[in-house]
């Protein structure tokens, strides 16, 4: 093992002098992995390393480096501010948060039981559903605002425990302490929980603080921010864990590019900024829309008619960008209304600076069974926005102009 690989990655190793673990989001997000020190040059910005390889001083005698897959520099300066973002001691990146969860899911063996959320986003339900399943693993979905199926769900063999909160795309939000506690107090079985914290991110919500084991990300999202990389990260404090993910990321081998770490790094150095804008913008999209007469029902988590506002209230510093809403009428409606639009950008993705919207029913969330939807509520009047950090009075004029010509559509 190197002595990179040893090395531990988390918050209280970044700065000389200073312990990062008690600082504010903003600052940790700015300086830890950033230190001009760790670098011969003393570059302020992490330089992009894209050797493959890395000269040792005498056979298997490294300088921390050996080959690109197993560790490399720009990668190690992202996973150490990735680990402080989430409160962590340690964090990995993947080339997508789908190969983050397959790494996770590699640390089970055939028989294993995984027990999911019902509602996830469409590709991480489609490679439990359809990959996993094909080796062995037997996977159960429950709805996880209900503590008592939870519970009553786990099996003797169940090893994995995976949820969304809130969830893509209908923002159910579950109490993560809560879960964490019925998993742990469940007899006979080492359960690992994971926390899919992508449309929250590390800003507004820190599941390890509230006993997952492990918190994943897709980075692609949020963290990034600026729709140009495909990531995704998992963080955890038990070093348990965290040995055999790391053995994982590079024996499985799906690591991401040093160019995309540095565009990673770039972007999380304005997370905080960009969080609250969102919120704020989303907060006065949902209000805006609330009041609309061609809006049947709005859902986000800022709203007082939110389900589980309280829970919300108790567990998350914020209530982010995304917004959902049932429009009146048809899926052609649904359809006009994402037509005439000019400023919300018709795509999948979210939590970019730039306003999207799409129809989770025919677009993210199309591969999974009609049924599943149908009993989840995802239906084709169900739009999701993920509200982006222009000027909010255009985002508004925008939304309430194609709400206009789309309301003679049936
Ligand atoms: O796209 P990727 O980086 O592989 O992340 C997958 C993923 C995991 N978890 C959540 C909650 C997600 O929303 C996603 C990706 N979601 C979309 C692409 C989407 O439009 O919903």
């Amino acid at each position: 093992m190197s002595a990179h690989s040893e090395k531990k990655n988390g918050a209280e190793e970044a700065g000389d002098d200073h312990s990062f673990k008690s600082s504010g989001f903003a600052t940790r997000a700015l300086h830890v992995g950033q230190e001009a020190s760790q670098w011969t040059s003393r570059a302020v910005v992490p330089p992009i390393v894209m050797s493959t390889t890395f000269a040792q001083f005498a056979p298997a005698v490294t300088a921390g480096f050996e080959y690109g897959r197993s560790g490399n520099p720009t990668r190690d300066s992202l996973e150490k501010a990735l680990a402080a973002l989430e409160k962590a001691d340690y964090a990995l990146t993947f080339a997508s948060g789908l190969a983050a969860q397959t790494n996770i899911t590699q640390l089970l063996k055939a028989g294993d039981h995984v027990l999911a959320g019902d509602e996830l986003y469409g590709g991480t339900n489609r490679y439990f559903r359809t990959v996993a399943a094909k080796f062995g693993l037997t996977i159960s979905y429950v709805d996880f605002c209900d503590l008592a199926a939870v519970k009553a769900a786990i099996q003797p063999t169940t090893r994995l425990v995976w949820f969304e909160t809130p969830t893509n795309p209908l923002l159910k939000v579950t109490d993560i302490a809560a879960v964490c506690q019925l998993v742990r107090a469940a007899t006979g079985a080492d359960i690992i929980t994971v926390v899919d914290n992508t449309f929250l991110s590390p800003y507004f919500q820190n599941p390890l603080t509230l006993g997952a084991d492990i918190v994943m990300n897709s980075i692609t999202k949020y963290i990034n921010g600026h729709s140009d990389v495909i990531m995704g990260a998992i963080a955890t404090n038990r070093a348990d864990l965290y040995e055999q993910l790391k053995y994982l990321q590079n024996a499985v081998g799906a690591v991401p590019s040093p160019f995309d770490c540095f565009l990673v790094n770039r972007g999380i150095k304005t997370l905080a900024l960009r969080m609250e804008a969102h919120q704020a913008n989303a907060l006065a999209v949902a209000r805006f829309l609330e009041t609309h007469p061609q809006v049947r029902k709005v859902i986000y988590l800022g709203l007082d008619s939110h389900p589980q506002r309280a829970i919300t209230r108790r567990q998350s510093s914020g209530t982010g960008g995304m917004v959902g809403i049932y429009i009146k009428g048809t899926l052609e409606t649904a359809k006009a209304f994402l037509s005439a639009l000019k400023l919300f950008t018709l795509a999948e993705s979210l939590g970019a600076v730039e306003s999207l919207i799409e129809i989770p029913s025919i677009m993210t969330h199309a591969s999974l069974p009609a049924e599943t939807r149908a009993a989840l509520g995802i239906d084709d009047t169900f739009i999701r926005l993920s509200v982006g950090v222009e000027a909010v009075e255009d985002l508004i004029a925008d939304l309430d102009q194609a709400l206009k010509k789309s309301s003679s559509v049936q």
